[in-house]
């Protein structure tokens, strides 16, 4: 496939801040676009996000170096023969820096994922058919696969941390239906969703029920366990105790203070790494809790190192592993970067991956990065961005995985769109 344009403009995400849209066409004329995701909490081992720094502009959150970059470019891209992996290491070396730092992961993810959507056009497949041929490495003119993979949703509905204007440490607050297929488990979500409302309503007054950057509420809470007790208990009005498993984003980095090395996991509490697996190890005990995600500081490799030796079973049986083990998932710890994985599965460190596409910058390398993933028996979460966009090329990528899915919850737009490419991908095959 050749290309025959590329074009690129700065558009607005979620938060209303900059982000970046691509655009690929092929000879064809098929047509792909992606608009591209930004965090919050970002592991400082991320791939660059190239912002301007232009004061004047946005706080200096503009993109238009990216933007230009991705033009300036673009004639080195034209007519030149190109697979996914091809173009995608075409990109990598025309920034020849380790983080992407001079063309900025953003604009290399925003033509990864153009260029993904227009080739995809271009065999006549819907985009997570190519994408599961990708990791597959099998001919795109194969026929279509027949077995319907189960997604599930990691749904953050009580939002805290960098995320939130409240005292929750915690960034994620996640509902995990562990029944059914995904339209009957996204309808599970919603019921527990605005049962949890009214709760919060009852419980805290109406102007508690605003809601932080992933759709989830946010209280004016301090402490884990009433949000916790919350989640209990709106599960169980909806009368879903039984087929619910919860999960936590600590986001650790967060609230990590690296001279004392203590985290402020509460208010006034103050732990080490030892104290703090103490302090999940009680959360396991007391709740049906069989995920938590980046439970130590993305460097703090003893603090990962003990609590992967040192945490309870989870008390629901964990559906994603045959080992009773709580999921220790790496999202600031691995970056989805091959290399960090690669220490971690040495390490000891963790045994699941959250795939966040622009951690690393192009899909041949979050392909890569899953796959690694996979063959040491790890589950693979694929997730959203706290500033996110309408695309929702994260279901498509999911479904060609065959893993779950972290996606807020099912409010604002943003979130929504994710949701229902799934119900969609769910009814049509
Ligand atoms: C996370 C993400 C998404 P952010 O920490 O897992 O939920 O947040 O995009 O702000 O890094
Ligand atoms: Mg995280």
């Amino acid at each position: 496939m050749e290309i025959i344009s590329i074009d690129a403009i700065e558009i607005l995400d979620s938060r209303g801040n900059p982000t970046l849209k691509a655009t690929v066409v092929l000879q064809d004329g098929s047509k792909g676009t992606f608009m591209v995701p930004s965090g919050a909490s970002t592991g400082i081992h991320e791939a660059h996000e190239l912002r301007d720094n232009d004061k004047q502009r946005y706080h200096g959150k503009g993109v238009q170096k990216a933007v230009q970059n991705i033009l300036s470019i673009s004639e080195k891209l034209y007519f030149r023969e190109f697979t996914q992996e091809s173009f995608d290491k075409a990109l990598i070396e025309l920034d020849a820096t380790e983080n992407k730092e001079i063309l900025g992961a953003n604009a290399i993810l925003g033509l990864s994922c153009a260029f993904a959507r227009a080739s995809a056009k271009f065999y006549n497949l819907p985009l997570h058919e190519y994408l599961y041929r990708m990791k597959h490495s099998i001919s795109y003119s194969n026929k279509k696969r027949q077995v319907k993979p189960q997604v599930t949703p990691f749904a953050n509905v009580i939002n805290g941390g960098l995320h939130a204007g409240n005292d929750l440490q915690v960034q994620e607050f996640m509902i995990i239906p562990l029944k059914g297929d995904f339209t009957y488990k996204t309808r599970v979500v919603s019921e527990i969703y605005h049962t949890l409302k009214s709760l919060i309503e009852k419980q805290y007054g109406k102007e508690s029920t605003a809601i932080g950057d992933e759709g989830g509420f946010a209280p004016a809470l301090s402490k884990s366990k009433e949000a916790l007790d919350l989640l209990v208990e709106a599960t169980k009005q909806c009368g879903y105790s039984e087929e619910i498993g919860f999960a936590l984003d600590a986001a650790a980095s967060d609230f990590y203070n690296t001279e004392t090395k203590k985290y402020q996991i509460e208010k006034d509490l103050h732990l080490d790494y030892k104290e703090l697996t103490q302090y999940y190890n009680e959360l396991l005990k007391e709740y049906p809790l069989i995920s938590i995600e980046d439970p130590m500081a993305e460097d703090d490799f003893e603090g990962f190192m003990y609590f992967m030796a040192n945490s309870l079973e989870p008390k629901e049986k964990n559906i994603f592993s045959n080992k009773k083990k709580v999921l220790v998932v790496g999202d600031d710890l691995l970056v989805t970067n091959p290399k960090r994985i690669l220490e971690a599965q040495k390490e000891k460190l963790c045994n699941s991956l959250l795939l966040k596409i622009n951690q690393i910058g192009t899909l041949t390398e979050a392909i890569q990065a899953h796959k690694l993933a996979e063959s040491s028996g790890w589950h693979t979460i694929v997730s959203h961005r706290s500033g996110e966009t309408p695309d929702d090329f994260i279901a498509d990528l999911a479904y060609a995985l065959e893993s779950s899915i972290k996606l807020g919850a099912p409010a604002r737009g943003e979130r929504v769109a994710k949701y229902n490419r799934l119900l969609e991908l769910y009814h049509n095959n």
